[in-house]
């Protein structure tokens, strides 16, 4: 069957003619036309069924399992069956390009495999391109179940992406002889045509995103494990854990650190960067004597602290969760700046991330509290959703103005030259995180049993001077002062407790908090914007 020769007709289901008979079974008068598929659709076919069915395969590993690509693991098993001496003949010869001809000769190899499916297909021999499929899917399938293979996740994968190759090549061929070979006049072969040319074009388009999705996940699993890799340099002087009495005892109370899965997450970017240590480096620069540029293995190289310190949001509604808790691990901010000499015209510190996202803080924020470029959150490297590989955390503001996650720069600035990210939104320049404390348990509008002794809490914080007094009241009766968790840091929240007893129905539960200075919470009630919500949290139950 060659290019465009003409061929009989055969197996046709569409025209009355028989082979041969030029008559017209559509519109009387057009003749009955019918060539050989072009040689050219045997390609396009198989190349589009296979990319199809790999993409699906990828997909669906990546998604089950992040770090599992049976395609990779099929391109290692041959590069693992390849005799030794080619394989060194290769890199010798390639030097560290040799992935790359590594990869073209996979790419070589499956538009082979490829266009024999497609062609085999095409000529009416589905089975036996669907028998080299399987033969694809099958290799795909014993190398996931041998050793160091994706497993189970990987066979799944391949067998899901085998069939929909398999469907695809189906259709496609089917559309490419309704095109070609099929009966038909002349208008009715070119209608099926352009069928085919939009059936296999859709299908190349869906498998063309479908594979940067892939990619994507691929690339996200990377940094993924790439962080788990990472093994933090210990703090200079290690903390020693807080006292069990920092914890009031009471069920419900937010535990002291908040665990790092259920840590509040703030961002402006649609989708959390995905950055490499490889590719990260900090830059310090704007208004300082001396510029530096420090990659991640130079940063884990300074002296590390740990810090435990509390950040929050000033979009926090009163009572609200966008509060955590955490041993930070990083190095100090004033020695890093000290080291760059900040000049005296400098009063702004702005974070940049590799989002685009800005934050600006005074310099007179240097002011021996433990600001820190942080690496560590909780003993782990930071969460990729936390800034991973590097942040900052400057104890006493709030995360707008100062904890850049993703950070990628340093800048030293004036106030009057450069605004952060929200504050041409609105929100206030300066930001210190006010005093406040929220109900943990019972929850508002909880059913409590009457009569009985209940036990209340929550968490309460006054950044860097710490708190002093927890006051609860029922019914807006008298204030009572609430048990405190041992004192321990000022730049962490402090747990409370009381016990009260509710008679039947209904009653207003409401807390307030009082720094080391005296100072006690405003009862105002005031949203969010442009600085933080301030009010007490006020919590109703209902007792019976
Ligand atoms: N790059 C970047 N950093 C950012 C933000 C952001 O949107 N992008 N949000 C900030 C805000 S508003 C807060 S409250 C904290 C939240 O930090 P978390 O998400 O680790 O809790 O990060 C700050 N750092
Ligand atoms: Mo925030």
């Amino acid at each position: 069957m060659g290019d465009n020769a003409k061929v009989q007709l055969s197996g046709d289901t569409s025209a009355p003619g028989r082979p041969g008979d030029t008559s017209a079974p559509g519109r009387p008068g057009d003749t009955v036309v019918a060539v050989g598929v072009p040689a050219w659709a045997g390609v396009l076919v198989g190349v589009v069924s296979m990319a199809a069915g790999l993409v699906v395969t990828e997909l669906v590993a990546g998604v089950l399992s992040t770090d599992t690509s049976p395609v990779v693991e099929v391109g290692n098993r041959v590069v693992d069956l390849v005799p030794k001496p080619l394989r060194d003949w290769a890199i010798s010869t390639f030097g560290t390009s040799d992935k790359a001809v590594l990869l073209a000769g996979v790419a070589v190899v499956l538009i082979a495999v490829s266009t024999a499916v497609g062609t085999l297909a095409l000529r009416g021999r589905l089975a036996a391109a669907v028998a080299v499929l399987a033969a694809v899917v099958l290799l795909g399938g014993l190398s996931s179940l041998g050793r160091g293979g994706a497993g189970p996740i990987g066979l799944l994968a391949t067998v899901l992406g085998g069939a929909l190759s398999g469907l695809v090549l189906w259709r496609l061929a089917d559309a490419a002889r309704a095109g070609w070979v099929s009966g038909g006049n002349r208008s009715e072969l070119s209608t099926s045509r352009r069928r085919f040319f939009v059936a296999a074009g859709a299908t190349a388009g869906v498998t063309l995103v479908g594979g940067g999705v892939a990619a994507w996940i691929r690339s996200n699993a990377a940094v993924a494990a790439e962080r788990l890799g990472i093994t933090l340099p210990g703090p200079v002087r290690p903390l020693p854990p807080p006292p069990a009495g920092v914890s009031v005892g009471l069920d419900g109370v937010s535990p002291f650190f908040t665990p790092n899965e259920d840590f509040y997450r703030i961002d402006t970017a649609l989708v959390v960067p995905k950055v490499s240590v490889e590719d990260w480096q900090l830059r310090v620069h704007g208004l300082v004597e001396r510029e530096l540029t420090i990659d991640y293995e130079t940063l884990l190289e300074r002296p590390m602290v740990e810090v435990d310190a509390t950040i929050a949001c000033v979009s926090n509604y009163v009572g609200g969760d966008l509060i955590g808790n955490a041993r930070w691990l990083g190095c100090r901010l004033d020695d890093l700046l000290h080291e760059a000499g900040i000049e005296p015209l400098a009063d702004q510190i702005v974070g940049r991330s590799v989002d685009g996202f800005t934050a600006g803080f005074p310099t007179a924020t240097l002011d021996g509290r433990d600001a820190v470029v942080a690496v560590g959150m909780n003993g782990e490297p930071l969460p990729t959703r936390h800034g991973y590989p590097a942040r900052l955390i400057v104890p006493g503001l709030f995360g707008y103005v100062s904890a850049t996650k993703w950070l990628s720069e340093i800048e030293l600035t004036r106030f009057e030259d450069f605004e952060g990210y929200w504050i041409p939104r609105g929100w206030d320049r300066e930001a210190p995180v006010t005093t406040s404390s929220r109900f943990d348990t019972p929850t508002d509008g909880a059913r409590v049993r009457a009569g009985e002794l209940l036990g209340v809490g929550g968490v309460a914080w006054a950044m860097l001077r710490g708190i002093e007094a927890v006051e609860v009241r029922v019914d807006e009766g008298r204030w009572e002062r609430a048990e405190l968790g041992e004192a321990y840091s000022g730049t962490t929240w402090r747990q409370w407790r009381h016990e009260v007893r509710l008679d039947a129905g209904r009653h207003s539960l409401e807390v307030r908090a009082t720094d080391t200075e005296g100072e006690t919470q405003t009862g105002e009630r005031v949203l969010p914007g442009p600085g933080a919500s301030s009010g007490w949290h006020t919590i109703s139950v209902t007792a019976t």
